[in-house]
């Protein structure tokens, strides 16, 4: 069966490759027929998670209506308290029925639907939960503004509370704003005198795409999403189709920054929860349809996630972790680890990357990972590496194009890559990232703006390095940079940057 519901990609049929469960072939869902393992796949005691709402002992608002038919009349509530529902009359309107951030078990439509315009007495993140009417297999939606929504839902849910149960959604509201609630069944299912309960909460500062937090290097990097909530963004993500939904609930977001050229597997298997997890490019909420990948049950069914991806040093990369719907969140780890063999050279440095400052005299590099621009207008000098970083047997041969033509150039050796961290210092008209134990390899007169180290006839990397001082082992890195004479000072800098700097590169030793 196609997809009706206005989300593209979205898988609603039972066939493909990716369909090896063998209960999705069930179109719609049906008590039952749905297989027991499906069943169990939620049957945790979810009574932890209604704790909010038991404890929001809150006293009942003036009775209003219990919510209009018709979006376009409304019944009108305000402020925090319990509000009735009653959806048993009801009849399923044309509005709100197609969002994909619905979509589960293979449709998107909120039955038998009653509508409030609620007025926020606050501003903070609300929930507004089902959950005291356990029985009914609600499904529910929150709209910016007072009128029949014309945009996708702040918020939709089906199981919050409990699977094939009632739903809660929350959201972030402004005071004096108005929202539209949309409250009806699982579609095909039986309305329901129940109670509708509004309340402020406290979430995760990275509850929200717009504040991920910061993270480095492999992990294990802890997360909780006990108290998160389910946002808007990265609901519709046809790459995250499992189980007839796209949907993360409960999400909290991270901003990882590549410390490696390669394949990043993102795991998550240490976790306890039965996680799904998504991994976009850059540090902005995403756009419908960027995924990069998605992941339900990479590690285990029902189980924690696990993907991978392909990271480009010094890039940002947004990443996802809630929960399939209606399973507990809690707190877990997560590792992003290179399962790529290790790049001879990985490029550093290089303005415009994380943590990499702008070139400091008007300069910008004018190539593709060159450093800054220099006189001669080369669009920069670019280091590149050949040859093999074997303590054994070193034939590790580092080449810079693209400098002046001629004039005194030095390799550069240090121990850390600084950019990620602490970012880049200006370095003459150049900038530098490396640090730590500096060591001027080699000085050799460029030729025709290239300079290869080391030199004809000179001693290896590794017995330079150790001649040095810093003997070099199996398994550690080093960082490189070469810079050369320029004599003619661009952009107004000091008249005493009588230099300039190629971009820099990691090299891991091997044995
Ligand atoms: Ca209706
Ligand atoms: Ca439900
Ligand atoms: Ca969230
Ligand atoms: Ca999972």
């Amino acid at each position: 069966m196609p997809g009706g519901d206005g989300c593209p990609g979205k898988r609603t049929d039972g066939a493909g490759p990716q369909n090896s469960r063998f209960f999705w072939s069930f179109e719609t869902r049906d008590r039952e027929q749905y297989p027991p393992l499906a069943k169990n796949r939620n049957s945790g005691d979810n009574s932890a998670r209604m704790l909010p709402y038991l404890l929001a002992l809150l006293p009942l608002g003036a009775l209003p209506g219990t919510g209009g038919d018709d979006c376009s009349a409304p019944s009108l509530i305000a402020g925090y308290g319990n509000f009735p529902y009653d959806n048993r009359f009801a009849t399923t309107g044309a509005d709100g029925q197609l969002n994909c951030q619905c979509f589960g078990f293979g449709s998107s439509a909120i039955g038998d639907d009653v509508w409030f315009r609620w007025t926020a007495p606050t501003s903070g993140v609300i929930t507004a939960s089902l959950c005291s009417s356990a029985g009914h297999d609600s499904r529910m939606a929150v709209y910016a503004g007072g009128s029949c929504p014309t945009q996708a839902p702040l918020a939709c849910d089906d199981d919050w509370c409990s699977f094939v149960g009632a739903s809660q959604v929350s959201w972030q509201a402004s005071a004096g704003a108005t929202y539209l609630l949309q409250v009806g069944n699982f579609p095909g299912g039986a309305g329901a005198l129940g109670s509708l309960a509004i309340f402020p909460i406290n979430v995760p500062t990275n509850d929200s795409c717009q504040s991920p937090a910061l993270i480095f290097g492999p992990g294990p990097h802890i997360f909780d999403n006990g108290s998160a909530t389910t946002g808007s963004e990265g609901q519709c993500e046809s790459l995250c189709t499992s189980v007839q939904t796209t949907t993360i609930t409960d999400d909290v977001w991270f901003t990882w920054v590549a410390d490696f050229d390669g394949i990043a597997q993102l795991s998550l298997c240490a976790s306890p929860i039965d996680t799904r997890c998504a991994v976009y490019a850059g540090a902005s909420c995403p756009l419908p349809g960027s995924a990069l990948a998605c992941d339900d049950d990479g590690c285990y069914f029902a189980g924690p996630s696990r993907l991978s991806f392909a990271a480009s040093y010094g890039s940002t990369y947004l990443i996802q972790i809630g929960c399939f719907p209606s399973s507990p969140g809690g707190q877990g780890s997560f590792l992003i680890q290179n399962t790529s063999p290790s790049a001879l050279f990985t490029p550093v440095c290089v303005q415009g990357r994380y943590g990499v400052g702008a070139c400091p005299c008007a300069n910008p590099p004018l190539q593709a990972g060159a450093g800054c621009n220099n006189s001669s207008a080369t669009g920069g000098a670019l280091l590149s590496a050949a040859g093999s970083a074997s303590i054994a047997n070193d034939t590790l041969q580092l080449n810079m194009t693209g400098g002046k033509p001629n004039g005194a150039t030095v390799l550069l050796q240090g121990r850390t890559e600084l950019s990620l961290l602490s970012g880049s210092a200006a370095f003459g008209q150049g900038l530098r990232c490396v640090g730590g134990n500096l060591l001027r390899l080699y000085v050799v007169g460029a030729v025709g703006g290239a300079a290869s180290f080391p030199p004809a006839g000179n001693p290896s990397i590794v017995a330079r390095s150790g001649a040095l001082g810093d003997a070099l082992n199996a398994g550690i890195t080093r960082v490189y940079t070469s810079y050369y004479r320029d004599p003619i000072v661009l952009g107004g800098c000091a008249s005493t940057r009588t230099f300039n700097s190629s971009n820099g590169g990691i090299v891991p030793w091997s044995p």
